[in-house]
This record gives C-alpha cells, structure tokens and sequence, in this order.
C-alpha cells in the first residue's frame, strides 16, 4: 500500500470549516459523508480522520495520525509532545481573565485569593505562577461564562472572539493570558516518505495563505508618471508594463498586499492611475 499522510482534523466545530476549506484549496479532494471517521483523499497521499479537537493533539503524539489541525489553545493546555510546524491564520482568538461588569479592577492583585472557574486549568496556573497570585482555579468542563453570576466563582478565564459571551454574561474582559490561532501539528519524528508529503503540504499551504493576504492589480497610467506608479508597486520582482494603444498610456500589471491595499490605491490615484482592477488571486508561489 502505497505511503499516506494521515491528518486529524475537526469533525464539527469551529475550526472544521476552515480546515476543509484550506485542504481543498490546496487542490485535495475528499468525501467527507455526515458521521464518517476517516477517509482518503482522491488526489494526494492522505488519508483524513475527523475527531474532537480536544483528541487531535494525543493522537499525534501516538502517531496514531501524523499531523494535525488544532487551535494553539488546546496544544498547549494538553501539553502534548508535538511540533507546531505551521501557523494557519483561523480561529484566532484570545484566552482572557473575566470578572463581573460593576468589579473594580485595577490590576491582577484583583484576583489574590479569589476563586477562578476555567476549562483551562494549565494555562490558567501558569499565568498566576508567573504574577505571583495565589488563586483558586476552579475547573470546568463547559458554560464557563455563567459561573460568577451563580456564585460559583468571582472570575472566569475563557477564550473570547468577539466578547458578545462575556457582555451577555454581564461580565468584562481584565486580562489576556495569551493569543491562539489554528495551527498545524506534526509528530516529532516522521518517516522519509510522510515527512515528504508534508513538505508538499506545506509548500501548498504556504502558496495559498500566500494568495489569501494579496490581490492582482492592473491599471492605466500616464507614461509621465510612470516612475512613481512603479515605485508604489514593487510586485513579486517588479511590475509588467505594457503600452497602450493610446500614445502616452502604460498598462500595469502587479500584486498587492491586502494591508497595504487601500494606501496604495489612494496614492495610485493621486498618481494619476487609472481604470484600476483588482482581482483575487488563487495560489501564489515565490
Ligand atoms: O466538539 P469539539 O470538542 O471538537 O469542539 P469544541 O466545542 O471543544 O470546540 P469549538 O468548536 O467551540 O472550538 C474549536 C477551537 O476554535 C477552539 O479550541 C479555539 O482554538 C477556536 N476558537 C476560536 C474558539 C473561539 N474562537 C470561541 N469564541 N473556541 C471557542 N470559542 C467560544 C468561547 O469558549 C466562548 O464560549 O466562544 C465563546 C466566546 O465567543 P465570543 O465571540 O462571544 O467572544
Ligand atoms: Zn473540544
């Protein structure tokens, strides 16, 4: 049997759609049937399993599957013996202190003595042995947010996106523990032939994210401004310029990032630019 990558990803959740997603735009397709547990992709050597999340970073520590995709929060709360080979830019979000809206809360010294309700009872603890607070950690399995309104505890720490959780529990944000994104997780010590396959994941990984965060730009400009619309387009090695069938007039052709988007396309039309086009670009390899 030939040799396959095996990935474990979410079954349902969270991370599940934007797991799918970045493995099909990485061009490999798989069924992926209601319930199923594993399957095989049609088109690469992997083989997928769908699983809680909470499981993913044991079963790549067994080898049981040899990578996987899994929020940063739950590796290092589980501290399992695995390597983050690649950070995947979803399910971003925070592990924050919270504590009751009318508190008054200066600073962490707020929480010496208190009671603190978790479902992350490691990170949690670390965060208070590096304060210096002697606190209570109290663990919880779930519905983290409604224990200081029922008197189970006087703070939580729970991960946070939006904060609507925190605000519709009447409670505020204090303090952040730390700052958590998907990321993709190997088992130390891979064989030759998966250790390959990985590296032909990455390398498609890596072009799509790539492709995600810039856009494809074409304009008109005006030949006398030529040199100052090139130079707020250095491109992936510099722009294409075409000429136009109108005398005086180039076409340009180039990438920009998505952050620096709006900048440029505002100093591009002062340059006199125009007829701008901006299109996404699929995959984008360096
Ligand atoms: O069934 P399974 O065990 O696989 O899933 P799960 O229910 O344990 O996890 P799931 O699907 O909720 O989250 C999977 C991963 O998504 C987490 O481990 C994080 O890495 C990441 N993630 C990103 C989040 C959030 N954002 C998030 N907001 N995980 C949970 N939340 C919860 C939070 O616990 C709180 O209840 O959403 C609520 C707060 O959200 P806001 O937007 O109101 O602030
Ligand atoms: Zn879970």
């Amino acid at each position: 049997m030939p040799t396959r990558l095996r990935i474990a990803i979410q079954k349902s959740g969270r991370l599940y759609d934007d797991s799918l997603k970045l493995l099909k735009d990485c061009g490999i397709d798989f069924k992926n049937g209601i319930n199923k547990l594993k399957t095989e992709a049609d088109n690469f050597p992997m083989e997928v399993f769908f699983l809680r999340d909470d499981d993913i970073p044991q079963y790549v520590e067994d080898a049981v599957a040899d990578i996987g995709i899994v929020g940063e929060n739950v590796i290092y709360e589980k501290n399992k013996k695995v390597i983050v080979s690649e950070k995947l830019g979803f399910g971003k979000c925070r592990l924050s202190i919270a504590v009751g809206r009318s508190e008054q809360y200066t600073d962490c010294q707020y929480l010496e003595g208190r009671k603190i309700a978790t479902t992350y009872p490691l990170l949690v603890g670390k965060f208070l042995q590096e304060k210096k607070i002697r606190a209570e950690i109290h663990e919880i399995s779930g519905s983290v947010e409604i224990a200081p309104g029922i008197g189970l505890a006087d703070a939580i720490a729970d991960l946070v996106s939006s904060g609507s959780t925190l605000f519709m529990n009447g409670l505020k944000e204090v303090e952040t523990i730390f700052h958590s994104e998907a990321v993709l997780i190997r088992h130390p010590l891979l064989g030759n032939e998966q250790q390959q396959i990985l590296e032909k994941l990455l390398f498609r990984i890596r072009a799509v994210r790539k492709a995600r965060h810039t856009k494809y730009i074409l304009l008109n400009a005006p030949n006398e401004n030529l040199r100052e619309i090139i130079s707020l387009l250095p491109g992936m090695k510099s722009p294409t310029v075409l000429p136009l069938a109108e005398p005086g007039w180039s076409s340009v052709h180039s990438v920009v990032n998505e952050d620096d988007f709006w900048e440029i396309i505002e100093k591009l039309k002062l340059a006199g630019a125009q007829g701008i086009l901006v299109v996404p670009i699929e995959k984008m390899i360096l």
